[in-house]
């Protein structure tokens, strides 16, 4: 029996910065409603999917910065989108901000989980590579503080098993990275699950703003082919609080192909019907890793360098 895992790509339009977060849910619903009725059992959302991207800020109080940030996942504003997707007996994966106490210690992430088709999370991820600054730097249009706001993620990239085969998280930077997939290959993904915000406009090298579009793709088509995995593409996009933020979600087979795409900036559901086992086209042949690939002519790979 060949896996087949219909999966919806829910790419999300602009976020204002004070725009209620049940405002967000009705507008998450409504696009999980959609995929209902075309057959998905899984639906992806981008990073940081409940709020605006508030990164692009620098905030010196802490408490502002926490208004972003969840304490708890389902929480009361969030349940209606657990309850809705386990009526319809759907998978969800979504992007937020998480603030966390363990052993009384608060520690703050860029998480993404996967939910299972009875609203059960199986799977949380804390992103690995987190981009930008610490401090305000007050030359740029716009801020990118994630690396003031959260910590890295200190557990590798690894799938969970869940609709019948092996998926994976990374978040937005994360895609950039051939390390990314090739570490969840090498555990077995099957399907990776990405959620992206990205400016058209990099401040410190603002000559590559014509290329954004092109390295979206060039990096999730490049990490599906060389790994032999599916790849979920997933953007925040369009005109937020004056900044804008490529589009581009998209669905990549195995072999590299866009199989599905949005066409818009705004709330967009795209979906395919994808055959898991279809990653072994790619894994038993030109990619087989236990036949062709020289672990140890590559020591720098693991390395500090
Ligand atoms: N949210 C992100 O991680 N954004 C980054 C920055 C560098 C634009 C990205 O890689 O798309």
């Amino acid at each position: 029996m060949p896996r087949h895992l219909v999966v919806g790509a829910a790419q999300l339009g602009p976020i204002a910065r004070h725009e209620p977060r049940a405002e967000v849910v009705t507008r998450m619903i409504w696009l999980l409603e959609q995929a209902a009725g075309r057959g998905c059992s899984l639906v992806v959302y981008p990073e940081l999917a409940l709020t605006t991207f508030f990164p692009r800020w620098f905030m010196p109080d802490q408490a502002e910065i926490d208004t972003f940030f969840e304490t708890a996942m389902p929480n009361a504003t969030t349940a209606p989108l657990f309850e809705r997707a386990k009526e319809l007996g759907l998978g969800l994966s979504f992007g937020y901000a998480e603030k966390t106490v363990v052993d009384g210690k608060v520690h703050r992430y860029n998480t993404s989980i996967i939910v299972d088709g009875s609203g059960e999370i199986v799977h949380r991820y804390h992103k690995i590579h987190l981009p930008g600054h610490h401090e305000h730097e007050a030359w740029r249009a716009f801020q990118h503080l994630e690396k003031r706001y959260f910590e890295p993620g200190e557990a590798p990239f690894a799938p969970v098993e869940v609709f019948d085969g092996q998926i994976g998280l990374a978040i937005c930077n994360d895609r950039r990275w051939p390390e990314t997939y090739r570490e969840h290959a090498l555990r077995g993904t099957e399907m990776v699950l990405i959620g992206y915000n990205t400016p058209v406009h990099y401040p410190p090298a603002p000559e590559h703003d014509h290329l954004q579009c092109f390295h979206n793709h060039l990096s999730l088509q490049a990490g599906a082919y060389q790994n032999g995995m599916w790849v979920v593409g997933v953007a925040k996009a369009g005109k937020e609080e004056g900044c804008d933020l490529i589009g581009q979600s998209c669905i990549v087979a195995p072999t590299g192909e866009i199989v599905a795409q949005a066409s818009t900036l705004g709330d967009e559901l795209i979906t395919a019907d994808c055959d898991l086992d279809r990653c072994a086209e790619i894994r038993t042949n030109i990619f087989d890793f236990k036949k062709h690939r020289r672990p140890e002519m590559y020591p720098l790979l693991s390395a500090k360098v």
